[in-house]
């Protein structure tokens, strides 16, 4: 792909979009940027492209310069249903999302994980035993760090490790992982897709240009997986908690058993996973495939398993304070996450949820939050919402801001209680993102 002399249109100056800029302007793009922002708002974006953004031509946002772009770039959180992107497909103007525009640039094979729970986990922990077994990784993606920011560099490593988002799937063309992980689909972001299916449609499209020498890796327990196998070109290799799998791994009471693609029988203790929760032996079995499928052996993966201890802002231990016990799950950000947080905890739970709503499907958590949850604590701009839809459920109170919620729960609280942040929902009505709201709980937890 020769981008010399191209129009590019960036839309949004987050992360994205400003490895972004450097990527195409490398190339020698005519680069134009444009952001709902004022340009005012947008220093630090111009401040990161240093000299760049002297060549760097900013636009109004609107449609007006559609006329003048021959390819558009947009940023992950800029929705289908955006003005200008609706316009540019009437237009026929190519739109590739960064994943797309990386993919084609990128030298080491890839491994992409997307699902609604669970992606960060794995990505991490995929990065993790491939580094055990010797392998130079890259791992980044939705995660935080774009993925054209890496093309950059030298791009040596033996693979490139990728959380992608449905965000990023939605305009990909001939991304092509050689191993693509679904760990699950529930309700997430309608917000953005319009509905439940177009979302998981979206996800499903990591699949799309497999080969049958690639990957597929699938859970068993969404009776949709099975329906996807059956149009799939690539090996397909399942997980599963609950059933017995002859493709793959299943949970045989203390033990994981594999049936790996090639037709042997491998078995991996169960307790070499430190992380709680049914749902991260679902990460474990989804990471173990990938790796076998890269050639790690089965003894360097039990060893990397054994000390991963799984990533900040999920389900994390903060603090006792009292017989109190604090966990940060600020990354729980919608209803299938927060019912994972609390399936993790056998002791009673005082939960905080609320934040920004992205038409979350809060009532179907009734009942695990009346067999769970011992107080529900609601706060920020979703709590009337949360609270009409769950609020007779068990005793529950209201708070305006998250510090309110957090110093309520300890006041209700005693001893062997848990008081968990499972939000449930996005940050941005209080904070610039889920990690700034996390740290700010344990701050306050802290100060307790
Ligand atoms: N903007 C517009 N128009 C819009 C929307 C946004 O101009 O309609 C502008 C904003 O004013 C802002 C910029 O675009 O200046 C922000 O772009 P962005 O929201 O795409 O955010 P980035 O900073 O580029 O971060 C993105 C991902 N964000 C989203 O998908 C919303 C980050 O995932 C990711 O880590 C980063 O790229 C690197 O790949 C975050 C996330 O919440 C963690 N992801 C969702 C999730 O995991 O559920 C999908």
């Amino acid at each position: 792909m020769n981008l010399k002399g191209q129009r590019i249109l960036v839309i949004g100056l987050g992360k994205t979009g400003i490895a972004s800029v450097r990527f195409l302007m490398g190339q020698g793009a005519k680069v134009i940027a444009t952001d709902e922002k004022p340009q005012s708002e947008l220093k630090d974006a111009v401040h990161e492209l240093g000299s760049l953004s002297a060549n760097l031509e900013f636009c109004e946002y609107n449609t007006d310069i559609l006329s003048r772009v021959d390819m558009i770039v947009p940023s992950p959180g800029v929705p289908p249903s955006n003005i200008i992107l609706a316009e540019a497909g009437s237009r026929k103007i190519p739109i590739l999302s960064e994943i797309e525009l990386a993919y084609r640039f990128l030298k080491p094979p890839l491994i992409a994980i997307t699902g609604t729970n669970g992606k960060t986990t794995t990505t991490t922990l995929i990065g993790h035993i491939l580094a055990r077994e010797g392998k130079r990784v890259f791992v980044g993606g939705n995660i935080g760090n774009p993925l054209i920011g890496y093309l950059d560099g030298k791009q040596d490593d033996d693979y490139a490790v990728v959380e992608v988002s449905s965000f990023q799937l939605q305009w990909i063309q001939s991304f092509h992982p050689f191993i693509s992980i679904l760990l699950n689909t529930t309700c997430d972001h309608v917000d953005y897709h319009g509905s439940f299916e177009a979302y998981r449609a979206t996800k499903e499209r990591i699949f799309e240009n497999q080969k049958d020498s690639d990957l597929a890796i699938l859970n068993a327990d969404e009776p949709r997986s099975f329906l996807l196998e059956k149009n799939m070109a690539a090996k397909v290799q399942f997980f599963s908690t609950k059933t017995e799998v002859k493709k793959g791994i299943f949970l045989n009471y203390k033990t994981l058993v594999h049936y790996t693609p090639y037709g042997d029988r491998e078995e991996y203790p169960l307790d070499m996973i430190k992380m709680p929760g049914l749902h991260n032996i679902e990460n474990v079995m989804a990471s173990i495939m990938a790796a076998r499928y890269c050639g790690c052996s089965p003894g360097n993966i039990i060893s990397a398993v054994g000390d991963f201890k799984g990533i900040p802002h999920r389900i994390e231990f903060t603090e006792e304070k009292n017989g109190v016990a604090f966990y940060d799950d600020s990354k729980g950000t919608n209803v299938g996450a927060v019912a994972r947080a609390l399936e993790t905890f056998s002791r009673p739970i005082i939960l905080l949820m609320g934040g920004r709503d992205k038409e979350g499907d809060f009532g179907t958590m009734s009942p695990l939050v009346k067999s769970k949850v011992k107080e529900l604590v609601l706060f920020g701009e979703a709590r009337n919402k949360i609270y009409d839809l769950i609020g007779g459920a068990v005793k529950t109170s209201k708070t305006t801001t998250l510090k309110e919620a957090i110093e309520l729960a300890y006041r209700h609280s005693s001893p062997g209680d848990v008081v968990l942040l499972s939000p449930g929902c996005a940050s941005f009505d209080e904070f610039s993102n889920y990690k700034e709201r996390g740290r700010f709980f344990k701050d306050v937890v802290k100060g307790l």
